[in-house]
């Protein structure tokens, strides 16, 4: 009997909580969070139906090629090296005929993304792209507005803060282990927690205060807390004074937005919002206003994210223990960082299909505006893009109106998806490259910055089942086929020796743990010496930076305009704790314990058309319409109707998760135009939708 534990890192979703696996005879006994983990291990629900998905026969178990048409469902059966061929010709003809910036790239980020980004680098195409305009690109670019640091450096100190206000967040059911685990520590340690939802969400349940806020106001509802800040001059003075720039500019900004105003506008307590503006000036600077996470909602939610970046500045968080402390790089703590992949080829200088970094000069360019290049796919302007692959991104069920990307990638001449799961994408695709679930496989080297930057790596716990690879088996494979020797790595270990070079650190080194720590304790930096990336360097209230690419930075407020008929309600989606987006709801044990989305409606309103909790009801939008079951609630805004994202599948490889529910995404007809365009997020819940009765 042969018994190990195997460090490694759970795949069931992108936060990829550090993990420990028990495995006897080639078996999965147990799986738990690694114990030895500063992140405090734990594991989720889906986290422990990974193996589940291991068992599955219902995903990809070998490559294959598209016979029929496309979406058709015919495949023929191939072997990775076909398949391998097959791709390597028909990018080679292509890149002969366009050049290699015909060949677009996308995935869903994440902590080992270096590997795709140096497989893009390796072709010279500069159209490497993840999905963010779908997630939170407009708290990254709000953050860079703000402070010019992205979003990740800024770190959320939770378990030492006083006060932590979730806004359009639901921290409890859309989870980040480590996350939920150290909130609860503030909160055993008396942080007072202020929840503002449409909705009373499980994090609604756990807060002191809980604002049922108008869906699409926030944004009022956070210039009027600027307003009571400056106003009462509540706001930390000596870092204003230090670190804040055109303040000024601010005060005359917020003058006509009082929390009276907002309490109407939001349909919440004028008092309340002053009552809580006073608490978190006393409890700052040790306060957390988060800035958002799944914000591609509104056409203002970029400047939603601002605002609350804009708040946190004005209590002195920004930098501070209890608040939002500074990112440190290995370089700060006195170590080296990995060398990347992406190092092995200078950087191509062809413009990015998508715009960014030219036409859109305040944009990061790192992974674009995917939406943008789908544009490019479109009309060949800038230039012709004909290839695509999705890797780790099923842009069909996580962009707004499939139909509308469907004709769009009927101009591709190549479509090729890298997937554990079945998806809509997949099926869509002319190859599809079936990828080993995280059990069954190892990555490269990842590096956490935070509070204390670590090293972190997957390592396979279990040998791959079915005809499946690894991704930089993938990647690696394709470079080989292209000609690309450089990147044509023959074993993991040669990618890991090349990413740990100079950093004193060995593979032995992880293999002890699955992580290795760069600090041994957690660095804040006095509030002198903090360190700001805008063009003064200062956290900057007005941003030039946007300002010169077209944009406002103190943007007039506009009011969202409500549901027209009695019929019409605006389109609301998010998270349950147990799935993740619309990968797993085919998952055997996960579809079990949440079979089907359900559509929450406000039960007087409910009531006006006759729907009672349990009913069937249709919810159509534009030519699309679903059935799905009411449930009939008090709890929610009268506007919004709300579902959980991810349901709706209709293929006939997916027993468990065909026809069950709805899918959000269907219902937002010429989405791909309707954007948050400072943030370049999408807008998903600018639509709505009809609901009646069967
Ligand atoms: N309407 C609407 N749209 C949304 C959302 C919403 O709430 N409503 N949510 C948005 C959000 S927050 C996000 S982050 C995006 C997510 O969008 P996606 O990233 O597209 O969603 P996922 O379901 O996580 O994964 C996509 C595909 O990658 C496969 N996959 C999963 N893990 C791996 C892996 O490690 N490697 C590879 N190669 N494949 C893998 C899955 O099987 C799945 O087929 O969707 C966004 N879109
Ligand atoms: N279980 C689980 N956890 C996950 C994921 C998952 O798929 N499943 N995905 C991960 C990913 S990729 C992401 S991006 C995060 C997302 O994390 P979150 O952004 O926290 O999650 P969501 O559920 O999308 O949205 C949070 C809340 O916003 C509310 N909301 C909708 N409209 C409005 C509005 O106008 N105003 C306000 N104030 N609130 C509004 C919704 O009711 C919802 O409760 O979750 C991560 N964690
Ligand atoms: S939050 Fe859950 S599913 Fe996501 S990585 Fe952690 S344990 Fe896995
Ligand atoms: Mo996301």
């Amino acid at each position: 009997m042969s018994k190990k534990e195997v460090f490694s890192v759970c795949g069931m979703c992108t936060v990829r909580c550090p993990i420990m696996v028990d495995v006897e005879d080639g078996e999965i006994r147990f799986i738990q969070g690694n114990p030895h983990s500063p992140l405090k291990g734990a594991l989720c629900a889906r986290g422990a139906a990974g193996p589940a998905l291991e068992a599955d026969a219902e995903r990809p178990q070998h490559p294959m090629i598209r016979q029929g048409a496309r979406g058709e469902g015919k495949w023929a059966r191939v072997s990775w090296d076909e398949a391998f061929d097959y791709i390597a010709d028909k990018l080679k003809g292509l890149m002969e005929q366009h050049g290699p910036r015909t060949v677009l790239f996308s995935d869903r980020g994440g902590p080992f993304v270096d590997l795709h980004q140096g497989f893009m680098r390796a072709l010279g195409s500069p159209n490497y792209c993840n999905h963010d305009v779908s997630c939170a690109r407009n708290v990254q670019h709000a953050s860079r507005s703000v402070t010019g640091l992205p979003r990740t450096e800024l770190v959320h100190d939770y378990s030492n803060a006083k006060h932590i206000v979730l806004q359009t967040r639901n921290i409890f059911e859309a989870i980040n282990v480590a996350e939920v685990n150290s909130v609860l520590d503030g909160i055993d340690k008396g942080c007072e927690l202020t929840c503002i939802d449409i909705r009373a969400t499980v994090t609604a349940s756990k807060a002191d205060n809980f604002f049922m806020i108008r869906p699409g106001t926030d944004y009022a509802f956070n210039l009027a807390v600027i307003h009571e800040l400056l106003h009462k001059g509540l706001y930390d003075k000596a870092y204003a004074e230090l670190w804040i720039k055109d303040l000024d500019r601010l005060r005359t900004f917020v003058e006509p937005y009082s929390p009276a105003w907002a309490a109407r506008e939001c349909g919440v307590e004028e008092r309340a919002i002053t009552t809580l503006v006073k608490d978190l000036a006393k409890a700052a600077p040790a306060v957390i206003w988060h800035p958002g996470w799944m914000t591609a909602r509104f056409k203002d939610s970029f400047y939603v994210s601002r605002t609350a970046y804009i708040i946190n500045a004005l209590l002195g968080s920004i930098g501070a223990k209890g608040g939002l402390p500074l990112a440190s790089t290995p370089k700060d703590v006195g170590r080296k960082g990995l060398k990347k992949l992406v190092d092995l080829f200078p950087k191509p200088e062809e413009k990015r299909a998508d715009g960014v970094g030219w036409r859109l000069p305040a944009h990061d360019a790192g992974p674009g505006l995917v939406h943008k290049a789908y544009e490019a796919i479109e009309t060949g302007d800038p230039y012709p893009v004909t290839a695509y692959i999705a890797m780790r991104h099923d842009p069909l069920m996580a962009m707004p109106d499939p139909d509308a990307i469907r004709r769009i990638w009927d101009k591709l001449d190549l479509l090729v998806s890298v997937t554990f799961t079945w998806s809509d994408t997949a099926w869509y695709s002319d190859v599809v490259l079936p990828l080993s679930p995280y059990l069954s496989r190892e990555s490269i080297i990842a590096q956490k910055g935070g509070l204390k930057p670590q090293f972190f790596y997957r390592q396979r716990a279990l040998p791959p089942r079915f005809e499946t690879k690894a991704d930089w088996e993938i990647l690696c494979g394709l470079a080989e086929r292209l000609g690309i020797e450089s990147f044509a790595f023959k074993s993991i270990e040669d990618i890991w020796a090349y990413q740990l070079q100079d950093t004193g650190v060995t593979v032995e080194d992880l293999s002890k743990k699955g992580f290795v720590g760069l600090a041994s304790e957690p660095r804040y930096l006095a509030v002198e010496d903090l360190k700001f990336t805008t063009p003064s360097g200062k956290i900057e209230m007005r941003s030039e930076k946007w300002e010169n690419a077209g944009y406002d930075s103190l943007k007039p407020y506009e009011s969202p305009s409500a549901p027209a008929g009695e019929d019409q309600f605006r389109i609301a989606f998010g998270r349950v704790g147990t799935h993740t987006q619309g990968h797993t709801v085919n998952n055997p044990l996960l579809a079990e314990q949440f079979p089907e989305n359900v559509l929450w409606i406000n039960a007087g309103r409910a009531k006006a058309l006759g729907i009672k909790d349990g009913d069937t009801v249709t919810v159509s939008s534009g030519s699309h319409t679903g059935k799905i079951k009411a449930f009939v609630t008090e709890f929610i805004h009268p506007e919004a109707a709300f579902m959980v994202h991810g349901f709706g599948h209709d293929l006939p490889v997916e027993s468990r998760a065909r026809g069950r529910g709805v899918s959000d995404n269907c219902l937002m007809p010429g989405g791909l135009a309707v954007e948050s365009a400072p943030g370049g997020g999408l807008a998903m819940q600018e639509f709505f939708i009809t609901v009646r009765k069967v």
